[in-house]
């Protein structure tokens, strides 16, 4: 089973789209660990997204996502940082498929409504900045058997 970080940005949660985004996780059979609804300090995205310091839209996207809640979750499930990434679409909604998050519910790239963890070592990274250990809950849901052979 592998975790991943996954946060509805200032623009998902303004345009109410939490409980779509959670809605499709939940259906695809992944297991809610951990969430939180806060509101994040520019240091704190400027830490998250640290790895995009050079990029000339660096300031203006930590900005941007320090201007109004988030909420954030970890996700458990067979392969889910992968997976997960599909499901977010491509970065740029213009690029993303239909059944897409992105390529469903919005339009541009500032403002494409969700997070994910790229890789296991990046969503590993991003659980322990977002989340304390004892925030993350274990529990073996009834669905299991029949989610998994
Ligand atoms: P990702 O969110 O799909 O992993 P990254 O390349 O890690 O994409 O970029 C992080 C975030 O930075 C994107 O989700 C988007 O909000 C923003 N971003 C990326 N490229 C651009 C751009 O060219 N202009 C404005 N914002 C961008
Ligand atoms: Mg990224």
């Amino acid at each position: 089973m592998e975790r991943t970080f996954i946060a509805v940005k200032p623009d998902g949660v303004q345009r109410g789209l939490c409980g779509e985004i959670i809605k499709r996780f939940e259906q695809r059979g992944f297991r809610l660990v951990a969430a939180k609804f806060l509101q994040a300090s520019e240091d704190h995205m400027k830490k998250h997204y640290l790895d995009l310091k050079d990029k000339p839209f660096y300031n203006g996207l930590c900005k941007y996502m320090s201007t109004g809640p988030i909420l954030a979750m970890v996700w458990e499930g067979q392969n889910i940082v992968k997976l997960g990434r599909v499901m977010l679409g491509e970065t740029n909604p213009a690029d993303s498929k239909p059944g897409s998050i992105r390529g469903d519910l919005c339009i541009d790239i500032g403002r494409n409504i969700i997070h994910g963890s790229d890789t296991l070592e990046n969503a590993k990274a991003e659980i322990d900045l977002w989340f304390k250990a004892e925030e993350l809950v274990s529990y073996t849901p009834c669905a299991q058997p029949w989610l998994y052979e």
